[in-house]
């Protein structure tokens, strides 16, 4: 066995240990077919008002800026479908949303993972990141072998659909390169189009985030939503599921066996009355490791008073 394959096998090794639930390796290399389509998104006005979408788009589309001598990019995921869920009759919260905050628990995992190869394989320069960061995780995650990309846009695995967060190390390190993953899965079906609540997914796999419920939820800073999204949020709060929840690939989805993401009980189960009733305190110390602090409190009221008026 070559060193590369060694390496290649103590890696894949360590992310299963790390608690990932897939791990699939690209070479580092300029994304241009990415680049175009990134382009594209941006110049119609897809990203709405986020403004760090602009950011960073030479970093984005090329990892050597990101990592010095970067030669491999790996793509972990972390599956947080849980067990048990919210009442359809209550503010709905995405699931991705139900647990502690996924940045936090996976870079926990980033760093223990990095850690651990350097001890087993030597010295190596990588940075691990996750969501926030200007990597186009999804196209990674598709050349690195893991699965497709939806025409809902998400990134889906045969073995259990799409109910995943993807994170990334990038490591100046040679490895053995998973093939891209060519087929594509999703077939006559068009789904999650049909039941997309404010039509923002269109034909070709391309996602218009400034009409996606979970832009309108999560990332609109601004007091009011806009008048013409009224009647079309489905009860979503916070986030939306609907193109996932749809997807016929997620019956397939697991439970995770991730404890930081085991639901926080308000949760599973505040009534109505119980969302409208809650105070800025008690929502800062209920939700203070979630991913709900991302709006704060005035865009959970927000958001709140929208789907109810
Ligand atoms: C901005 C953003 C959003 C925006 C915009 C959504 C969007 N589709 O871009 C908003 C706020 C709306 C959003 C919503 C959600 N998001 Co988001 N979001 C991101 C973020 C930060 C950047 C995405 C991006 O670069 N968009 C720009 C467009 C152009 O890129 P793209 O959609 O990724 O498409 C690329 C590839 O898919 C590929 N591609 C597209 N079409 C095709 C076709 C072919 C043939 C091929 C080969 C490739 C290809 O090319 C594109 C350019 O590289 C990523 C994290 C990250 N750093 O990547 C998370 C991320 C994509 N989001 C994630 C999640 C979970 C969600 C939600 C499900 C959350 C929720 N429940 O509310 C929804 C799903 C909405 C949807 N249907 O996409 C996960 C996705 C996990 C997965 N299994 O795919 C990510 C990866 C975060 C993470 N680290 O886990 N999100
Ligand atoms: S998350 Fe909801 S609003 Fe956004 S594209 Fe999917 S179904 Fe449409
Ligand atoms: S719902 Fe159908 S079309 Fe949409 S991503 Fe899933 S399989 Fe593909």
């Amino acid at each position: 066995m070559s060193t590369i394959q060694k390496h290649t096998e103590i890696i894949k090794t360590l992310a299963a240990k790390a608690g990932f639930d897939h791990c699939g390796i690209a070479k580092a290399q300029v994304l241009n077919e990415d680049a175009k389509r990134l382009e594209t998104w941006l110049s119609k006005g897809m990203h709405g008002t986020m403004q760090y979408m602009e950011n960073h788009f030479d970093l984005r589309i090329d990892p050597s800026k990101l990592v010095p001598g970067a030669k491999s990019v790996i793509t972990l995921l972390l599956n947080y479908f849980p067990e048990q869920q919210q009442s359809e009759f209550v503010p709905q919260v995405s699931k991705y949303a139900y647990g502690n905050d996924y940045h936090e628990v996976i870079r926990t995992k980033l760093k223990l993972f990095l850690q651990n190869i350097k001890e087993q394989v030597g010295e190596v320069q990588g940075r691990g990141f996750v969501d926030s960061a200007p990597v186009l995780e999804r196209a990674w995650a598709q050349k690195a072998g893991i699965g497709w990309i939806g025409k809902n846009g998400n990134l889906i695995t045969k073995q259990s659909g799409s109910f995943f967060f993807i994170a990334t190390l990038i490591v100046d390190l040679e490895l053995v390169y998973d093939d891209a993953f060519a087929k594509d899965y999703c077939g006559t079906c068009t789904k999650c189009i049909d039941a997309c609540p404010t039509d923002a997914i269109h034909p070709d796999k391309v996602i218009d985030g400034s009409k996606c419920i979970s832009y309108f939820t999560i990332e609109l800073k601004e007091a009011l939503i806009p008048e013409n999204m009224k009647g079309k949020f489905d009860d979503w709060m916070f986030g939306c599921d609907v193109c996932q929840d749809v997807c016929p690939w997620n019956r397939f989805s697991k439970f995770t066996a991730e404890i930081h993401f085991t639901p926080i009980p308000e949760i599973l189960n505040f009534s109505k009355s119980d969302w409208e009733a809650l105070t800025e305190e008690s929502f800062k110390s209920i939700f203070k490791n979630s991913p709900l602090k991302r709006t704060k409190f005035e865009g959970i009221k927000r958001n709140l008073n929208f789907i109810q008026q």
